[in-house]
């Protein structure tokens, strides 16, 4: 309830704030992509993880505010610092089920990346596979725009989720993620280094790129990288940085 309150008129405080962490590509030297992670430093409450105000902002509402936030302010950065001549790929956000359902939300990110001068093709949801699972009519729309307009989108947290895999055929996925979880034991743990392979041989059998996520040790990347894993993002590369810091981070990687 705390937070439901606090949540009330954070956008106009100007409480919220981005933060930016590198995805580097397995193999070669392409240009890195970015995902964009939400902070808030409540006035109130001082600071507040995602983790626990995306589940509250889900139920009161105030998600599809917030997420319309997240998507405007970062169109407008990736644009800034293109602008600036630095080279990145893609930026991605973490998207809410909720905003998914939210009629016109594909048109809106559309508009938005527009009104930007980004363009959607490389605007990359990342959508978990709970927001997956129900396929209605109106998710098929959302994702029929998506595709004309060549918006890519990732499945985060992959594996943590349902065993249910239609959503996989059925909508138009470019990307997987392997969970944090299975990257942080599969150097312990046979079994686990089983799945993360499994789930490398899955992703291109069915024509995505697959990412592991919570990359921390050199041992872990070397182990993903011969299991033909595509990109790796985690500490071992950058923790999730300021503006500033991710435009220092980008000039010297390139
Ligand atoms: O960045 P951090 O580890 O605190 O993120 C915790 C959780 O919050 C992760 O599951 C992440 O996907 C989610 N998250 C971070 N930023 C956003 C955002 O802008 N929108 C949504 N819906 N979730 C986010
Ligand atoms: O669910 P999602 O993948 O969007 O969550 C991203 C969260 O994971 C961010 O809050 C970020 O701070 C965290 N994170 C990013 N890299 C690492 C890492 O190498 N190790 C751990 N433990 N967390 C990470
Ligand atoms: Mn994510
Ligand atoms: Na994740």
């Amino acid at each position: 309830l705390d937070i439901e309150h606090a949540l009330n008129g954070a956008i106009d405080r100007d409480e919220f704030s981005l933060v930016y962490q590198p995805l580097v590509h397995a193999v070669g030297d392409q240009p890195p992509s970015i995902e964009a992670l939400l902070r808030w430093e409540s006035a109130r409450l001082g600071p507040c993880s995602p983790a626990e105000f995306i589940p509250i902002a889900e139920k009161c509402g105030e998600i599809i505010r917030i997420g319309d936030w997240v998507l405007d302010e970062v169109c407008r950065q990736a644009r800034v610092w293109q602008q600036a001549g630095l080279s990145f790929d893609r930026v991605a956000v973490n998207v809410s089920a909720l905003q998914l359902r939210e009629r016109g939300f594909a048109e809106r990110v559309i508009a938005l990346c527009n009104r930007h001068g980004w363009s959607p093709t490389r605007l990359e949801l990342e959508l978990t596979e709970s927001a997956l699972i129900r396929d209605t009519d109106a998710l098929r729309q959302c994702f029929d725009v998506f595709e004309r307009h060549g918006v890519p989108l990732a499945v985060d947290d992959f594996g943590t989720g349902f065993s249910n895999l239609h959503y996989l055929n059925r909508f138009p996925v470019q990307r997987l993620k392997i969970d944090r979880s299975f990257v942080q034991g599969m150097l312990h743990d046979a079994g686990t280094a089983e799945v993360t392979q499994a789930i490398v041989h899955l992703g291109h059998a069915l024509g995505m790129r697959v990412v592991a996520e919570g990359v921390e040790t050199p041992a872990e990347a070397s182990m993903l990288q011969r299991q033909g894993c595509d990109e790796l993002q985690g500490y071992l590369f950058s923790q999730p940085l300021r503006p500033r810091e991710m435009v220092q981070w980008l000039r010297s990687s390139q």
